[in-house]
């Protein structure tokens, strides 16, 4: 194997030609467990470790590496372990804020030509987290792929109706629904990758993405594990961001499902796409109405009028079924509703009155 077939591509040789460490190997970082990494280069994949220089010349973590990083590294007297020197640039990143007062970014992988944003079709499906790894991938300019996994699970027409949300929503991203329980749906996703070029499997947990990976490999290699039953959630099963390289010499990283709910709950506004829907909502007969069978509901009347695409009607009622989402800012969600549905009242009377 050759260091292009594990990515390195002209505008790294660049980069080395800049900047040479000739005393140095160049390998590609293909796991982060914690501190612990595993480099790979022409022979083989091997432990790593950062020199000391590297781990407290650096302030924050973002500069530390991460899986998909090419690296200077000298190995160790029987070339059985490695230190990594130096970080390569790179090309391009997939990275989030983590939580707290100070800004930092945690890094998910770097050097990553395209990102499969992955939602499973029965219960992740929500626009709002698309747009958000959407958000992730531009900004580190990488080109985002939309999946829509597990499409075993639903009928055709409800399928027909994610794929069509998604086109409204965004333009000129790719975008394809596949299941990992038939040949067909994973070679949707094969034809996809192309030699030399490294992927990485983005979405919440129990979405599928190992399943995939080891389906794309056509061997259980690694860990998956049943979702719960009620609401269709992930348990947290692959622990570390990995780099595999597959027969068709193309690169996939598969990462740990994302904790999102501080992803959801922070947006405090209601998603403009559905504000005519929440607005709607306060006007219902019942105060805890569900929009999906009661009497005197005015989401459903505007639906049956025409007023409200059914379509965007199914993604609303999707998304509050979506348990973050629903848990966490429901009920206040419903408050605001209601306060906001009183002050266009008041709006509305004072006009009349001509105030
Ligand atoms: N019906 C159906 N089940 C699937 C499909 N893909 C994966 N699953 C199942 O979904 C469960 C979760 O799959 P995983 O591959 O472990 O999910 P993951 O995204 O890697 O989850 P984390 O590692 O926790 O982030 C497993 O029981 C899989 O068998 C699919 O296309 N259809
Ligand atoms: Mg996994
Ligand atoms: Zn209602």
């Amino acid at each position: 194997m050759e260091l292009a077939d594990l990515g390195f591509d002209s505008w790294f040789q660049k980069k080395q030609e800049e900047s040479p460490r000739p005393e140095c190997g160049v390998a590609r970082i293909t796991r982060v467990d914690r501190d612990r990494y595993l480099i790979r280069n022409e022979v083989c994949e091997l432990p790593a470790e950062p020199a000391g220089k590297l781990l407290f010349s650096t302030e924050s973590s973002q500069h530390l590496p991460c899986v998909g990083d090419w690296v200077f590294v000298q190995y160790q007297n029987d070339r059985s372990r490695a230190v990594i020197h130096e970080l390569f640039p790179r090309k391009t990143f997939l990275r989030r804020k983590t939580a707290g007062i100070k800004i930092d970014f945690q890094m998910i992988a770097s050097n990553v030509d395209a990102a499969f944003i992955i939602q499973s079709c029965d219960f992740n499906f929500n626009l709002r987290r698309m747009e958000r790894y959407l958000v992730m991938a531009k900004e580190g300019l990488v080109e985002p792929i939309i999946l829509l996994s597990k499409s075993d699970l639903v009928d055709k027409s409800d399928l027909e109706k994610m794929k069509e949300a998604i086109a409204r929503e965004v333009k000129g991203v790719r975008a394809a629904a596949f299941s990992n329980t038939t040949p067909d749906g994973v070679d949707t996703v094969r034809q996809m990758l192309e030699q030399g070029k490294t992927y990485c499997l983005l979405g919440s947990s129990g979405v599928g993405k190992t399943t995939l990976l080891n389906q794309l490999l056509g061997r259980d290699a690694f860990e998956t594990n049943p979702v719960r039953e009620k609401d269709g959630r992930g348990r947290h099963t692959t622990a570390y961001r990995q780099l595999t390289v597959l027969e068709n010499r193309s690169l996939v990283i598969d990462t740990p499902g994302m904790r999102e709910l501080g992803m959801i709950a922070d947006e405090e506004s209601i998603d403009d796409s559905f504000s005519d829907i929440f607005e709607l909502a306060t006007k219902c007969r019942f105060n805890d109405c569900t929009h999906t069978v009661e009497a005197g509901c005015a989401i459903l009347k505007a639906v049956q009028d025409g007023g409200i695409d059914e379509g965007r009607y199914r993604n609303y009622i999707k998304l509050m079924k979506e348990s973050a989402f629903h848990q966490s800012s429901y009920a206040e969600r419903r408050k605001k509703d209601k306060q906001f549905g009183r002050t266009v009242k008041a709006a509305v009377t004072q006009k009349r009155k001509g105030l």
